[in-house]
Protein backbone atom coordinates (compact mmCIF):
# COMPACT_ATOMS: atom_id res chain seq x y z
CA UNK A 1 0.00 0.00 0.00
CA UNK A 2 3.03 2.34 0.97
CA UNK A 3 4.47 1.39 -2.81
CA UNK A 4 1.06 2.30 -4.50
CA UNK A 5 1.30 6.11 -2.43
CA UNK A 6 4.55 6.61 -3.21
CA UNK A 7 3.89 5.88 -7.30
CA UNK A 8 1.48 7.72 -7.01
CA UNK A 9 2.98 10.67 -5.27
CA UNK A 10 5.65 10.35 -7.75
CA UNK A 11 3.62 10.00 -11.34
CA UNK A 12 1.59 13.49 -9.92
CA UNK A 13 4.89 14.84 -9.60
CA UNK A 14 5.43 13.86 -13.22
CA UNK A 15 2.55 14.98 -14.36
CA UNK A 16 2.86 18.57 -12.59
CA UNK A 17 5.52 19.14 -14.70
CA UNK A 18 3.71 19.19 -17.16
CA UNK A 19 2.35 22.14 -18.12
CA UNK A 20 3.11 22.55 -21.85
CA UNK A 21 0.11 21.06 -24.42
CA UNK A 22 3.21 19.41 -26.22
CA UNK A 23 3.50 17.62 -23.27
CA UNK A 24 0.57 16.77 -22.25
CA UNK A 25 0.36 15.49 -25.97
CA UNK A 26 2.50 13.09 -25.34
CA UNK A 27 1.18 11.74 -21.95
CA UNK A 28 -2.29 11.69 -23.81
CA UNK A 29 -0.53 9.28 -26.47
CA UNK A 30 1.42 7.05 -24.18
CA UNK A 31 -2.42 6.60 -22.13
CA UNK A 32 -4.07 5.90 -25.15
CA UNK A 33 -1.49 3.45 -26.60
CA UNK A 34 -1.07 1.82 -23.37
CA UNK A 35 -5.14 1.31 -23.07
CA UNK A 36 -5.31 0.43 -26.93
CA UNK A 37 -7.49 3.28 -27.84
CA UNK A 38 -8.33 4.15 -31.06
CA UNK A 39 -11.57 6.67 -31.53
CA UNK A 40 -13.23 6.85 -34.75
CA UNK A 41 -13.31 10.20 -35.70
CA UNK A 42 -12.09 13.70 -34.74
CA UNK A 43 -14.96 14.59 -32.88
CA UNK A 44 -15.38 11.95 -30.65
CA UNK A 45 -11.22 12.30 -29.90
CA UNK A 46 -11.90 16.01 -28.87
CA UNK A 47 -14.49 14.92 -26.70
CA UNK A 48 -12.39 11.94 -25.20
CA UNK A 49 -9.61 14.40 -24.40
CA UNK A 50 -11.81 16.75 -22.86
CA UNK A 51 -13.01 13.76 -20.57
CA UNK A 52 -9.58 12.64 -19.73
CA UNK A 53 -8.55 15.55 -18.76
CA UNK A 54 -10.88 16.63 -16.45
CA UNK A 55 -10.20 13.54 -14.74
CA UNK A 56 -6.73 14.42 -14.61
CA UNK A 57 -7.24 17.16 -13.05
CA UNK A 58 -9.51 15.09 -10.14
CA UNK A 59 -6.03 12.48 -10.00
CA UNK A 60 -3.60 15.02 -9.19
CA UNK A 61 -5.68 17.17 -6.75
CA UNK A 62 -6.62 14.37 -5.07
CA UNK A 63 -3.55 12.19 -4.95
CA UNK A 64 -1.77 15.30 -3.76
CA UNK A 65 -4.38 15.15 -0.64
CA UNK A 66 -3.81 11.87 -0.12
CA UNK A 67 0.09 12.83 0.18
CA UNK A 68 -1.03 15.36 2.54
CA UNK A 69 -2.79 12.60 4.48
CA UNK A 70 -6.40 13.23 3.34
CA UNK A 71 -7.20 10.14 1.59
CA UNK A 72 -6.04 6.75 2.44
CA UNK A 73 -6.16 5.75 -0.97
CA UNK A 74 -4.89 7.18 -4.30
CA UNK A 75 -6.88 7.44 -7.73
CA UNK A 76 -5.42 6.88 -11.44
CA UNK A 77 -5.33 7.67 -14.54
CA UNK A 78 -6.78 3.76 -15.40
CA UNK A 79 -8.44 2.75 -18.91
CA UNK A 80 -11.95 4.15 -17.49
CA UNK A 81 -10.46 7.75 -17.46
CA UNK A 82 -11.79 8.77 -21.07
CA UNK A 83 -15.41 8.15 -19.83
CA UNK A 84 -17.87 9.80 -18.11
CA UNK A 85 -18.97 8.84 -14.41
CA UNK A 86 -22.64 8.76 -16.31
CA UNK A 87 -21.43 6.86 -18.74
CA UNK A 88 -19.84 4.43 -16.96
CA UNK A 89 -22.81 4.27 -14.35
CA UNK A 90 -24.97 3.43 -17.40
CA UNK A 91 -22.40 0.99 -19.32
CA UNK A 92 -21.10 -1.01 -17.07
CA UNK A 93 -23.23 -0.77 -13.82
CA UNK A 94 -26.22 -3.00 -15.20
CA UNK A 95 -26.97 -4.41 -11.57
CA UNK A 96 -30.78 -4.31 -10.91
CA UNK A 97 -31.91 -4.22 -7.28
CA UNK A 98 -33.26 -7.16 -5.88
CA UNK A 99 -36.83 -7.37 -4.59
CA UNK A 100 -36.07 -10.20 -2.16
CA UNK A 101 -37.50 -10.17 1.31
CA UNK A 102 -34.25 -9.97 3.73
CA UNK A 103 -36.27 -11.38 6.62
CA UNK A 104 -35.55 -14.44 4.94
CA UNK A 105 -32.19 -15.01 5.36
CA UNK A 106 -30.61 -18.71 5.61
CA UNK A 107 -27.63 -18.29 6.97
CA UNK A 108 -26.98 -19.55 10.86
CA UNK A 109 -23.67 -18.01 12.18
CA UNK A 110 -21.35 -21.12 13.79
CA UNK A 111 -21.82 -21.36 17.44
CA UNK A 112 -18.57 -21.13 18.79
CA UNK A 113 -17.07 -20.57 16.40
CA UNK A 114 -14.83 -17.80 16.64
CA UNK A 115 -14.01 -15.40 13.69
CA UNK A 116 -10.47 -14.83 12.18
CA UNK A 117 -9.14 -11.30 12.09
CA UNK A 118 -8.43 -11.69 8.86
CA UNK A 119 -9.22 -13.25 5.45
CA UNK A 120 -8.12 -13.77 1.99
CA UNK A 121 -9.16 -16.43 0.16
CA UNK A 122 -6.95 -15.94 -2.83
CA UNK A 123 -4.26 -17.51 -0.61
CA UNK A 124 -6.45 -20.65 -0.41
CA UNK A 125 -6.57 -20.90 -4.22
CA UNK A 126 -10.87 -20.03 -4.14
CA UNK A 127 -10.20 -17.05 -6.42
CA UNK A 128 -10.07 -17.05 -10.01
CA UNK A 129 -8.00 -14.54 -12.48
CA UNK A 130 -9.81 -10.70 -12.48
CA UNK A 131 -10.93 -10.44 -15.75
CA UNK A 132 -12.86 -7.31 -17.78
CA UNK A 133 -16.36 -6.96 -18.42
CA UNK A 134 -15.96 -3.95 -21.09
CA UNK A 135 -18.60 -2.30 -21.93
CA UNK A 136 -21.15 -5.00 -20.67
CA UNK A 137 -23.39 -4.38 -17.82
CA UNK A 138 -22.37 -8.21 -17.01
CA UNK A 139 -21.51 -7.60 -13.32
CA UNK A 140 -23.89 -9.52 -11.85
CA UNK A 141 -22.40 -12.43 -13.87
CA UNK A 142 -18.96 -12.05 -12.87
CA UNK A 143 -19.81 -11.88 -9.22
CA UNK A 144 -21.92 -14.80 -8.57
CA UNK A 145 -19.93 -17.18 -10.65
CA UNK A 146 -16.82 -15.85 -9.13
CA UNK A 147 -18.99 -16.82 -5.69
CA UNK A 148 -19.54 -20.45 -7.19
CA UNK A 149 -16.42 -20.85 -8.34
CA UNK A 150 -15.09 -20.78 -4.98
CA UNK A 151 -17.69 -23.46 -3.81
CA UNK A 152 -16.79 -25.73 -6.53
CA UNK A 153 -13.03 -25.41 -6.11
CA UNK A 154 -13.87 -26.16 -1.99
CA UNK A 155 -15.88 -29.04 -2.98
CA UNK A 156 -13.86 -30.72 -5.92
CA UNK A 157 -9.83 -29.31 -4.89
CA UNK A 158 -10.06 -27.54 -8.31
CA UNK A 159 -10.65 -23.94 -9.26
CA UNK A 160 -12.24 -24.29 -12.58
CA UNK A 161 -13.04 -19.83 -13.83
CA UNK A 162 -16.80 -20.39 -14.88
CA UNK A 163 -18.35 -18.73 -17.75
CA UNK A 164 -20.01 -15.23 -17.65
CA UNK A 165 -20.94 -15.23 -21.12
CA UNK A 166 -22.90 -18.55 -20.26
CA UNK A 167 -24.60 -16.39 -17.83
CA UNK A 168 -25.34 -13.18 -20.15
CA UNK A 169 -26.54 -15.48 -23.42
CA UNK A 170 -28.64 -17.81 -21.26
CA UNK A 171 -30.56 -16.50 -18.86
CA UNK A 172 -32.67 -14.11 -19.97
CA UNK A 173 -35.95 -16.59 -19.13
CA UNK A 174 -34.74 -16.20 -15.53
CA UNK A 175 -35.35 -11.98 -15.40
CA UNK A 176 -32.03 -11.41 -16.52
CA UNK A 177 -31.03 -8.78 -19.50
CA UNK A 178 -27.34 -9.76 -20.63
CA UNK A 179 -25.23 -6.75 -21.25
CA UNK A 180 -27.89 -4.95 -19.98
CA UNK A 181 -27.87 -5.98 -16.28
CA UNK A 182 -29.10 -8.86 -14.49
CA UNK A 183 -29.80 -9.97 -10.62
CA UNK A 184 -26.88 -11.86 -8.79
CA UNK A 185 -29.93 -13.93 -7.05
CA UNK A 186 -31.53 -14.91 -10.79
CA UNK A 187 -27.80 -15.94 -12.12
CA UNK A 188 -28.32 -18.83 -9.38
CA UNK A 189 -31.58 -19.40 -10.32
CA UNK A 190 -30.52 -20.08 -13.88
CA UNK A 191 -27.48 -22.55 -12.97
CA UNK A 192 -30.02 -24.25 -10.78
CA UNK A 193 -32.77 -24.60 -13.35
CA UNK A 194 -30.61 -25.64 -16.02
CA UNK A 195 -28.27 -28.02 -13.91
CA UNK A 196 -25.17 -26.53 -14.34
CA UNK A 197 -23.22 -23.76 -16.25
CA UNK A 198 -19.79 -24.17 -18.29
CA UNK A 199 -16.62 -23.26 -17.99
CA UNK A 200 -14.76 -20.04 -18.96
CA UNK A 201 -12.49 -22.01 -21.08
CA UNK A 202 -16.05 -23.63 -23.09
CA UNK A 203 -17.73 -20.89 -23.13
CA UNK A 204 -15.12 -17.52 -23.62
CA UNK A 205 -16.19 -14.14 -22.68
CA UNK A 206 -17.43 -12.04 -25.28
CA UNK A 207 -18.09 -8.30 -24.34
CA UNK A 208 -21.94 -8.70 -25.67
CA UNK A 209 -25.18 -10.30 -26.03
CA UNK A 210 -25.05 -13.96 -27.69
CA UNK A 211 -26.67 -16.77 -28.57
CA UNK A 212 -27.32 -19.29 -26.27
CA UNK A 213 -24.65 -22.30 -26.39
CA UNK A 214 -24.76 -24.04 -23.20
CA UNK A 215 -23.44 -27.36 -23.51
CA UNK A 216 -22.88 -30.16 -20.70
CA UNK A 217 -20.03 -31.34 -22.59
CA UNK A 218 -18.26 -27.70 -20.83
CA UNK A 219 -20.50 -28.14 -17.58
CA UNK A 220 -17.81 -26.95 -14.62
CA UNK A 221 -20.08 -25.40 -11.87
CA UNK A 222 -23.79 -26.40 -10.32
CA UNK A 223 -25.91 -25.52 -7.41
CA UNK A 224 -28.61 -26.11 -5.66
CA UNK A 225 -29.30 -23.04 -3.95
CA UNK A 226 -28.14 -20.07 -2.47
CA UNK A 227 -28.52 -18.18 0.39
CA UNK A 228 -28.96 -14.02 1.41
CA UNK A 229 -27.29 -12.68 4.78
CA UNK A 230 -29.32 -10.49 6.58
CA UNK A 231 -29.81 -6.71 5.13
CA UNK A 232 -26.93 -4.28 5.96
CA UNK A 233 -24.97 -6.34 8.96
CA UNK A 234 -21.54 -6.45 8.41
CA UNK A 235 -20.84 -8.77 11.25
CA UNK A 236 -22.62 -11.75 9.64
CA UNK A 237 -21.13 -10.96 6.32
CA UNK A 238 -17.84 -10.84 7.98
CA UNK A 239 -18.62 -14.34 9.32
CA UNK A 240 -20.16 -15.81 6.23
CA UNK A 241 -16.62 -14.79 4.17
CA UNK A 242 -14.71 -16.47 6.66
CA UNK A 243 -16.52 -19.63 7.06
CA UNK A 244 -18.18 -20.11 3.09
CA UNK A 245 -15.91 -18.66 0.75
CA UNK A 246 -16.23 -16.09 -1.59
CA UNK A 247 -20.02 -13.94 -1.14
CA UNK A 248 -21.12 -11.95 -3.46
CA UNK A 249 -22.32 -8.48 -2.68
CA UNK A 250 -24.08 -5.58 -4.12
CA UNK A 251 -22.14 -2.13 -3.98
CA UNK A 252 -22.66 1.91 -4.60
CA UNK A 253 -20.23 2.28 -7.71
CA UNK A 254 -21.07 6.16 -8.24
CA UNK A 255 -18.80 7.73 -7.80
CA UNK A 256 -15.09 8.76 -9.64
CA UNK A 257 -13.51 8.18 -6.95
CA UNK A 258 -14.57 4.59 -7.27
CA UNK A 259 -14.30 4.65 -11.32
CA UNK A 260 -11.00 5.95 -11.02
CA UNK A 261 -9.71 4.09 -7.66
CA UNK A 262 -5.91 3.09 -8.01
CA UNK A 263 -4.86 1.46 -4.52
CA UNK A 264 -5.34 1.91 -0.53
CA UNK A 265 -8.12 1.73 1.33
CA UNK A 266 -11.28 2.97 -0.01
CA UNK A 267 -13.06 5.58 2.16
CA UNK A 268 -15.25 8.15 1.49
CA UNK A 269 -17.40 10.34 3.71
CA UNK A 270 -20.51 9.92 0.67
CA UNK A 271 -20.72 6.64 -0.72
CA UNK A 272 -24.03 6.13 0.10
CA UNK A 273 -25.76 2.55 0.99
CA UNK A 274 -28.82 2.60 -0.50
CA UNK A 275 -27.75 3.74 -4.24
CA UNK A 276 -26.56 -0.03 -5.54
CA UNK A 277 -25.76 -0.36 -8.97
CA UNK A 278 -22.74 -2.78 -8.92
CA UNK A 279 -22.20 -6.47 -8.45
CA UNK A 280 -18.33 -7.90 -6.97
CA UNK A 281 -17.52 -10.17 -5.34
CA UNK A 282 -15.76 -10.27 -1.59
CA UNK A 283 -12.51 -12.61 -0.99
CA UNK A 284 -11.83 -11.60 2.09
CA UNK A 285 -11.24 -9.23 4.97
CA UNK A 286 -8.66 -7.44 7.30
CA UNK A 287 -7.15 -4.45 8.93
CA UNK A 288 -4.64 -1.81 7.71
CA UNK A 289 -3.30 0.57 10.04
CA UNK A 290 -6.05 0.07 12.89
CA UNK A 291 -9.12 0.26 10.30
CA UNK A 292 -10.72 -2.52 8.96
CA UNK A 293 -11.27 -3.37 5.39
CA UNK A 294 -13.49 -6.04 3.00
CA UNK A 295 -10.86 -7.37 0.22
CA UNK A 296 -13.16 -6.88 -2.87
CA UNK A 297 -12.76 -8.52 -6.44
CA UNK A 298 -13.99 -6.40 -9.27
CA UNK A 299 -14.73 -7.25 -13.00
CA UNK A 300 -12.95 -4.06 -14.34
CA UNK A 301 -9.45 -5.87 -15.57
CA UNK A 302 -6.57 -5.37 -13.56
CA UNK A 303 -5.52 -2.07 -15.22
CA UNK A 304 -8.00 -1.00 -11.72
CA UNK A 305 -7.55 -0.59 -8.70
CA UNK A 306 -4.78 -2.95 -6.88
CA UNK A 307 -4.73 -5.68 -10.08
CA UNK A 308 -7.87 -5.51 -10.16
CA UNK A 309 -9.05 -5.52 -6.46
CA UNK A 310 -10.27 -3.07 -4.07
CA UNK A 311 -9.77 -2.91 -0.36
CA UNK A 312 -13.36 -0.99 0.61
CA UNK A 313 -13.53 0.55 4.38
CA UNK A 314 -15.26 -2.41 6.60
CA UNK A 315 -17.13 -1.47 10.10
CA UNK A 316 -18.14 1.95 8.06
CA UNK A 317 -21.64 2.25 8.83
CA UNK A 318 -21.98 -0.33 6.03
CA UNK A 319 -19.87 1.79 3.31
CA UNK A 320 -21.15 2.09 -0.15
CA UNK A 321 -24.24 -0.76 1.26
CA UNK A 322 -21.64 -3.56 1.05
CA UNK A 323 -23.87 -5.78 3.18
CA UNK A 324 -27.09 -4.74 1.37
CA UNK A 325 -27.49 -7.70 -0.63
CA UNK A 326 -24.71 -10.44 0.49
CA UNK A 327 -25.12 -14.15 -1.22
CA UNK A 328 -24.08 -17.47 -1.99
CA UNK A 329 -24.57 -20.68 -3.80
CA UNK A 330 -24.39 -24.07 -2.10
CA UNK A 331 -23.34 -27.25 -4.09
C1 LIG B 1 -17.96 10.00 -34.44
O1 LIG B 1 -17.87 8.82 -33.65
C2 LIG B 1 -18.86 8.69 -32.67
C3 LIG B 1 -18.56 7.49 -31.81
O2 LIG B 1 -18.18 6.38 -32.52
C4 LIG B 1 -20.23 8.61 -33.35
O3 LIG B 1 -21.25 8.49 -32.38
C5 LIG B 1 -20.44 9.86 -34.17
O4 LIG B 1 -21.66 9.77 -34.87
C6 LIG B 1 -19.30 10.08 -35.16
N1 LIG B 1 -19.44 11.40 -35.78
C7 LIG B 1 -19.23 11.59 -37.06
C8 LIG B 1 -19.36 13.01 -37.53
O5 LIG B 1 -18.93 10.70 -37.81
C1 LIG C 1 -16.98 -1.79 14.68
O1 LIG C 1 -16.23 -0.79 15.27
C2 LIG C 1 -16.65 -0.45 16.57
C3 LIG C 1 -15.80 0.70 17.05
O2 LIG C 1 -15.20 1.38 16.01
C4 LIG C 1 -16.54 -1.66 17.48
O3 LIG C 1 -17.04 -1.33 18.74
C5 LIG C 1 -17.31 -2.82 16.89
O4 LIG C 1 -17.09 -3.98 17.65
C6 LIG C 1 -16.91 -3.08 15.46
N1 LIG C 1 -17.77 -4.06 14.89
C7 LIG C 1 -17.32 -5.07 14.20
C8 LIG C 1 -18.35 -5.97 13.63
O5 LIG C 1 -16.14 -5.27 13.98
C1 LIG D 1 -39.92 -16.55 -0.46
C2 LIG D 1 -40.23 -16.74 1.00
O1 LIG D 1 -39.87 -17.73 1.57
N1 LIG D 1 -40.90 -15.75 1.56
C3 LIG D 1 -41.27 -15.77 2.97
C4 LIG D 1 -40.39 -14.81 3.73
O2 LIG D 1 -40.78 -14.77 5.09
C5 LIG D 1 -42.11 -14.33 5.29
C6 LIG D 1 -42.34 -14.26 6.78
O3 LIG D 1 -41.34 -13.51 7.39
C7 LIG D 1 -43.07 -15.29 4.58
O4 LIG D 1 -44.41 -14.81 4.72
C8 LIG D 1 -42.70 -15.40 3.12
O5 LIG D 1 -43.52 -16.39 2.51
Amino acid sequence: CRMHILCAVLLSALLALCHSTSDLNEVWSQWKIKHRKDYDNQTESAFRRAVWEKNMQLVLRHNQEASEGKHSFTLGLNHLADMTAEEINEKLNGLKVEDFDFRNYTFKEANGLSTPQSVDWRKNGLVSPVQNQGLCGSCWAFSSMGALEGQMKKQTGILVPLSPQNLVDCSTNDGNYGCRGGYISKAFSYVIRNGGVDSERFYPYEHQNGKCRYSTAGKAGYCSNFHILPQGDEKTLQAAVASVGPVSVAVNAMLPSFHLYRGGLYNVPNCNPMLINHAVLVVGYGTDRGQDYWLVKNSWGTAWGEEGFIRLARNKSNLCGIANFAVYPTL
